[in-house]
């Protein structure tokens, strides 16, 4: 297994839009692999591909305290169950040490296919259905910042920026 280094905020590769997966082999079983080592090194509850510079549609969650639930989705397609909109005070491994809140649909269905390529429905609720949400965003190009003010996004930036340029 292997530690991948994460993207962060305002790194463009984020905003790339990732492709749908056409076969799921042993690479992107590895890639999975890596993807869940490297979310609970963070330590996160998801990582979408989009956040390791890879992009393909491809995420990984696990939401339990104990950890022992990892979960994967391949080509996820979200639908709306309940339009009722929940707040939550969101971070991101892309965004780190800031945190805002967030308001988006308390319930939604997921089609995706497990990694013996057969589609699976799930439907999701509570934090999980927020992670998800987040993390199809990411594979759409769009970060939690998003949803925030532009004076607030630009702050982030700036700060982030500073920060990055100091480690180098
Ligand atoms: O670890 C994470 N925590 C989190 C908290 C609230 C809403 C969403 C998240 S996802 C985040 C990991 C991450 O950046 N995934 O893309
Ligand atoms: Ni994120």
């Amino acid at each position: 297994m292997a530690l991948l280094k994460i993207l962060e905020f305002p790194d463009p590769r984020l905003r790339t839009v990732a492709k749908p997966i056409v076969k799921i082999d042993d690479i992107l079983l590895k890639l999975i692999d890596d993807m869940l080592e490297t979310m609970y090194a963070a330590p996160g509850i998801g990582l979408a591909a989009t956040q390791i510079n890879v992009h393909k549609r491809v995420l990984v969650m696990d939401v339990t305290e104990e950890k022992n639930s990892p979960m994967s989705f391949i080509n996820p397609e979200i639908e709306i169950i309940d339009a009722e909109l929940g707040e939550f005070s969101e971070g991101c491994l892309s965004v780190p040490g800031f945190f805002e809140i967030v308001n988006r649909p308390k319930s939604v269905r997921v089609k995706s296919l497990d990694s013996n390529s057969k589609e699976k429905i799930q439907e999701l609720e509570g934090l999980s259905a927020i992670c998800l949400q987040h993390e199809v965003d990411h594979l759409n190009g769009k970060l939690f910042v998003d949803y925030i003010s532009p004076l607030k996004r630009g702050l982030i930036r700036k700060k982030l920026q500073k920060a990055q340029k100091q480690r180098t």
